[in-house]
């Protein structure tokens, strides 16, 4: 399966590919507009999210509501367009890049002085095609019970330290959250540090947690480098503009341990088979599932752009000015879980189709429950 997006911010609209998505898979529009909803919601968003109303059109690859294996075309059309219609757009030229945006790295690849021909592709708004693909993975993975959700964990030095017991648990706490968060106390305090930052101009970033649940052991693979699960899945939400840092279960924490107070030991019993009683490793060995619930953490720095700009330079007259005031949020924290849940999604049905097949729904349930009767029977031998 391959994903390509397309779409500038300002542009007529963001679209997606998904090719080679398996044929008999039946889609929800209402599902991928729900999630649209879902990553234009949440406190800290900017003005463009009271303009804007995503929702998909899907142009192609079904029939009936059911995929046909044929190339998913998806579009997204932007209210908000400037650019590429035929006019001339009469937007102002934009020298001064800000910092910790692709603006200036940008404007040297692609030669520009003109950084608006830079911001207007890697602007996050590209991610409502990858909410999109995302929304269409999660519905294939639904038919082997893979449920994946998202909470934050923390908004700059707010956070919070709840658990959840499961996915099931992350859904109905982040449903009526204004923040994506399944703590009411820690997003209180998120919350207000939104709103103060607002007020002084500023940005904040956070942190966020992804949840896969149900997903068998044995998909993604140790022999070769880029078929390793947690190789994937770390890179598509590395990927996601404005992520710095990414861990796979206790992450970094793990790197203080001992091996032997910290590995995940394994028990087995008749009943319930091989098992765990913890899950350090958050779900990956070998680059492969185990079995066990996947946990990922994804840190987003804060927005580049300020109301508040930082000094930069011009870059047509060599001059210092501050950093150009863009539009923009102060803190995306409640969408980067919901755009970090759909690169999960894509990243995870990957690997997938790699151990089950390609072609069709039939097809892949096929090999799936028969590798799941060698699965069990591996557990039965050793009674
Ligand atoms: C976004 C749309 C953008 C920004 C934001 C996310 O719209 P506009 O530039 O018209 O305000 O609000 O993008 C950025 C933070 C960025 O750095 O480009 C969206 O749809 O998510």
């Amino acid at each position: 399966m391959r994903i390509l997006t397309a779409g500038e911010s300002h542009g007529e609209c963001i679209c997606a590919v998904l090719e080679g998505f398996p044929k008999g898979v039946k889609l929800s529009e209402d599902f991928i507009n729900e999630e649209l909803k879902r990553r234009m919601s949440g406190v800290g968003r900017g003005r463009r999210m009271a303009i804007e109303e995503d929702k998909v059109e899907i142009i192609s690859g079904l029939r009936n509501k059911v995929t046909l294996g044929s190339p998913i075309a998806m579009l997204v059309k932007n209210r908000d367009r400037k650019i590429f219609s035929q006019k001339k757009d009469n937007l102002a030229s934009l020298s001064v890049p800000r910092p910790s945006h692709a603006d200036l790295a940008g404007a040297f690849k692609y030669q520009e002085s003109d950084v608006r021909n830079i911001l207007e592709r890697s602007s996050a708004r590209e991610t409502v095609a990858r909410v999109c693909a995302g929304a269409v993975c999660k519905q294939f993975l639904n038919n082997f019970n893979i449920r994946i959700a998202s909470f934050t964990v923390s908004v700059a030095k707010a956070s919070s330290t709840r658990k959840p017991k499961d996915t099931a648990e992350i859904r109905s706490k982040t449903k009526s959250s204004k923040l994506n968060c399944i703590d009411r106390e820690a997003e209180r305090t998120m919350i207000a540090q939104i709103r103060k930052a607002e007020c002084d101009k500023d940005s904040l970033g956070g942190i966020v947690e992804v949840w896969i649940e149900g997903l068998i052991p044995g998909v993604g693979s140790f022999m070769h480098f880029d078929k390793r699960l947690d190789a994937r899945i770390a890179y598509y939400l590395m990927s996601i503009p404005a992520i710095k840092g990414v861990e796979n279960g206790l992450g970094f924490e793990y790197a203080k341990r001992k091996g032997t107070s910290t590995h995940d030991a394994i028990f087995y019993t008749p009943g319930r088979g091989v098992y765990r009683k913890t899950n350090n490793c958050g779900g990956i060995e070998g680059g492969m599932s185990n079995g066990e619930v996947i946990i990922f953490r994804a840190a987003m720095k804060p927005i580049a752009t300020l109301r508040k700009p930082l000094d930069s330079v011009n870059l047509t007259s060599g001059k210092a000015e501050k950093a150009i005031v863009e539009r923009s949020d102060t803190s995306a924290i409640a969408a980067c879980g919901v755009i970090a849940e759909s690169m999960a999604a894509i990243a995870v049905q990957e690997l997938f189709l790699d151990k089950f097949g390609q072609d069709t729904l039939g097809e892949i349930k096929a090999n799936y429950q028969s590798y799941l009767k060698t699965v069990k029977q591996k557990l039965k031998r050793r009674k």
